[in-house]
């Protein structure tokens, strides 16, 4: 073993970790220390790829020594106890001032505990959310990191030269303290759920509308790629629905059972945005769809809940898609803009001052999210700052104005052929929801005070009432419980 020959490690050496090694290997001047809890991954890791020069230890030991300092070491192991465990032993053979990286796919609020934990040990703790997968790892991810402003000065270069390129920029940006890389990530999958369920919701629709057939819904949705929908979701579902199954000879798209599966991060960023009171309406209904889907004892009742009645078929097929087509893309703004909500109330809650523009051109390359359309947000921030609403900046307020009608037929249309759309649906009632002048919520908060006293507050003098309901049915002023 080379003493203190490398200035980077990796901790982990799956699929996700030994690729990120790879990565961090090819590029000028890193040499790349690498550790597994089990010798053997460690082994075939270094013998497959002599040309990356790999510095490989058998013990935390072996691997501290072998890195210069600050020392600086990624975790790339499953997430939970397996990384609390492998900080603990990395904790015992640092010291002050170095760097420990997990890159894994943590809960923002373990990274928060595990910055805590570390911090007092003098060591710099960093959770750094690490999207694109695979082949983002082995290429180029799109990287979200937290933690400290000491530790950027060390990693941002390191990160910078292993990330995605989009634009000539680096898709990395020091995220904010703690736990706000993982946070940005969490939302990043949550925005993925509902960028994917629009699309499903989008082909479907075409599908029963029209009668087209998966592969002829293919060149609808490469044309659509070449316009302001282009994104990488696009382009693959393209590719998805042109697949042909080998065995059957029919569209794979036909023979894969319809029950979407799901690892819990849309579920954390719905939790996430329950308790911070966000309306993330749109990931929220992505999510319950999957969960739905994967019911089937609950969906086999066609039978008992009878649905309209009616074909659907629509007159004019081009109308109708290009209906969708803005349909998608005004809903989509919509999921965008609850994300980036619930990013602006996150970085207030937790005390994080995080640059949204800067986040929406990090996700343009090397995540599954990365699109076009991610350089009008950073317009959108640049311009404004504090936008308090995304959707309401011009160029997605435009876009909503121009679409809204086509939007609605659709809408009605799904309701009508009795076609779910939540995802559609959901949007355009938050639309609604937002531009109104008016909400029926006065009416709750009168109930609220019906039953439970909870007070209301007037529109037309300062103060917080109660009516006497069970009384003479005077209002008194009150004191604010809402
Ligand atoms: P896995 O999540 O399958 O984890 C396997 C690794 O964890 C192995 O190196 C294993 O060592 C190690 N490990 C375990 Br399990 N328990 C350990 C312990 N107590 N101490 C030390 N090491 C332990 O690997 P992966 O699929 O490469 O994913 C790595 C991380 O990246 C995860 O957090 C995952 O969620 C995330 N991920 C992200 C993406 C993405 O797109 N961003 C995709 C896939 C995964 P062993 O070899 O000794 O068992």
């Amino acid at each position: 073993m080379n003493a203190a020959a490398a200035n980077i490690g990796v901790v982990g050496l799956a699929v996700m970790g030994s690729n990120l090694a790879r990565n961090l290997a090819s590029r000028e001047g890193n040499t790349v220390a690498v550790y597994n809890r089990s010798r053997t991954k460690t082994d075939e890791l270094v013998q497959a790829h002599p040309e990356a020069g790999f510095v490989p230890a058998f013990s935390y030991e072996e691997f501290a020594a072998s890195l210069s300092k600050p020392r600086t070491a990624i975790i790339m192991v499953k997430a939970g106890g397996p990384t609390d465990a492998v900080i603990d032993e990395l904790v015992k053979v640092f010291e002050p001032g170095d760097i420990i990286v997990d890159g894994g796919n943590a809960y923002f609020p373990d990274t928060i505990r595990r910055e805590k934990a570390v911090r007092d040990t003098g060591i710099n703790f960093v959770g750094a959310g690490i999207s694109g997968g695979e082949e983002g790892a082995l290429l180029g991810p799109s990287i979200m990191p937290g933690g400290s402003d000491e530790s950027w000065t060390t990693l941002g270069p390191i990160l910078k030269s292993i990330a995605a390129v989009a634009e000539g920029e680096p898709c990395v940006t020091h995220i904010g303290h703690n736990g706000a890389g993982h946070f940005v990530k969490m939302v990043h999958n949550g925005i993925e759920y509902a960028d994917m369920q629009l699309i499903a919701e989008a082909y479907d629709l075409i599908r029963r509308g029209t009668g087209k057939t998966p592969a002829e819904i293919a060149d609808i949705f490469a044309e659509w790629n070449k316009g302001e929908l282009e994104s990488y979701l696009i382009e693959i579902t393209a590719e998805v629905l042109r697949q042909i199954d080998a065995e059957t000879g029919k569209p794979l798209v036909d023979v894969i059972l319809d029950q979407a599966g799901a690892k819990g991060t849309g579920a954390w960023t719905v939790q996430t945005a329950l308790s911070l009171g966000v309306p993330v309406s749109g990931i929220a209904e992505a999510t319950f769809a999957r969960s739905l889907s994967s019911h089937p004892e609950q969906r086999a009742v066609a039978s008992i809940l009878p649905g309209p009645g009616t074909d659907f078929a629509v007159d004019d097929a081009d109308a109708f898609i290009e209906d969708v087509r803005q349909a998608l893309f005004a809903s989509k703004i919509i999921a965008y803009s609850q994300g980036f909500d619930e990013i602006r109330a996150g970085a207030a809650e937790y005390d994080w001052t995080i640059d949204l523009g800067a986040v929406s051109k990090i996700w343009r390359g090397g995540c599954i999210i990365r699109a076009q359309f991610l350089n009008r947000i950073a317009d959108a921030y640049a311009e404004q700052p504090e936008l308090p609403v995304l959707a309401t900046s011009p160029y997605f307020a435009d876009a909503l104005t121009r679409g809204q009608a086509a939007w609605r037929r659709v809408v009605i249309a799904a309701t009508q052929a009795g076609i779910p759309s939540p995802a559609f649906s959901s949007s355009l009632a938050y639309y609604d929801g937002i531009r109104a002048d008016r909400l029926p919520a006065a009416l709750v908060q009168g109930q609220r005070d019906f039953f439970g006293a909870h007070t209301y507050k007037r529109i037309d003098k300062e103060g917080t009432f109660h009516t006497l309901w069970s009384g003479d049915r005077t209002e008194i002023e009150a004191e604010d419980t809402h």
